[in-house]
């Protein structure tokens, strides 16, 4: 016997949630049959190419809730698995985007990749997303935040296809910031609230400071706050910044404020005061540009036209989302 089922999770970084599993026989193995059939395997701490072992279970509740250098344990199978699922709950809802592809059929996830691994990635060849377990084997890199930022990765993929080189490859990583920090904020996770930083979970400096901030993006201490000449030198997650803060500032706009306890104080390079159109028509905005004005090649003047073509038939060109989009990039130095 065969069916769909859900399980209970017990994540590292969520709290106790709901997840997709399916019934085989007697066992339950971590295949969402919702959600086109996203799979969660196990890489026991191999770097072969293979997906590995499909996780399962006698009893459908999944994990610990803590933290485990153990390379067989299911805590970060939940956050994957919960992550990969929010992700495409957000883009089915927000944008009616159906999976990566817009076809109804899931990528698959794979944790506790290679030893004491500090990353996660997309990968196009595999259509998959990969989780390193982070230094120590127990700091996974399976937040929400990051299972959004690389199953964005493939999104930007199969549309506007950003090269993830130059100027193209900062606003491909920004694009995955974005979407990050949307599909936080979707979650309402008491235990993960939405916030403008990524990757403030998985302590990636060891010091509990977040990966990236968007709101200054130079607090990280190498990504830039606005655009420069020789932007597209940088390694594509520091030329991310002034498209960072572009999204800050039209979200929210420019100055301090506080949401859901985390301090901002965001600074524009032109002396501007920009007050925000709000998080929700901030995406709607990018996904537009993203999906119907960007190419491969859009590089950061591209992308002021792309968003506001986006807002122009959006919202109309005479309209106030219009013209924060204008102002937003201009605060970043995007003319
Ligand atoms: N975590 C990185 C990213 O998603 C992986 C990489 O640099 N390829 O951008
Ligand atoms: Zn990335
Ligand atoms: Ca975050």
């Amino acid at each position: 016997w065969q069916g769909i089922e859900t399980g209970t999770g017990k994540s590292l970084y969520s709290g106790t949630v709901t997840i997709g599993s399916t019934k085989s026989g007697s066992t339950y193995n971590l295949t969402d049959g919702t959600r086109g059939g996203h799979k969660t395997y196990n890489k026991a701490r191999s770097t072969s190419s293979s997906a590995g072992t499909l996780f399962t279970d006698a009893d459908d509740t999944w994990g610990t809730g803590t933290a485990s250098s153990s390379s067989s344990d299911q805590t970060a199978a939940v956050d994957a698995a919960y992550g990969a699922q929010v992700t495409w709950d957000f883009y089915k809802n927000t944008f009616g985007r159906s999976g990566i592809k817009n076809d109804g059929v899931a990528a698959y996830s794979r944790v506790h990749y290679g030893n004491a691994y500090v990353n996660a990635f997309w990968d196009d060849s595999c259509f998959c997303m990969t989780y390193g377990d982070g230094a120590g084997n127990t700091d996974p890199l399976t937040s929400l935040d990051v299972a959004g930022h690389e199953m964005t990765h493939g999104v930007t993929s199969n549309t506007a296809g950003l090269n993830y080189s130059g100027e193209s490859g900062g606003l491909n990583e920004a694009t995955s910031d974005i979407f990050g920090t949307a599909v936080e904020f979707y979650a309402n996770n008491a235990s993960d609230p939405g916030d403008y930083l990524i990757g403030e979970k998985i302590d990636i400096n060891g010091d509990g400071t977040p990966l990236r901030y968007q709101d200054k993006p130079s607090k990280d201490g190498s990504s830039k706050d606005s655009w420069s000449s020789t932007l597209g030198n940088l390694d594509v997650h520091y030329s991310s910044g002034p498209a960072n803060h572009f999204f800050y500032l039209l979200s929210e706009g420019s100055g301090a404020k506080t949401i859901n306890g985390v301090s901002y104080n965001s600074p524009t390079s032109n002396g501007s005061t920009i007050t925000g159109i709000g998080r929700a028509k901030a995406v709607q905005i990018w996904y537009k540009a993203l999906t119907s004005y960007m190419t491969s090649t859009t590089n950061y003047k591209g992308a002021r036209t792309a968003t506001l073509s986006a807002a122009s038939a959006l919202y109309g060109a005479s309209s106030t989302e219009y013209a924060t989009v204008a102002a937003a990039w201009s605060a970043v130095n995007v003319n």
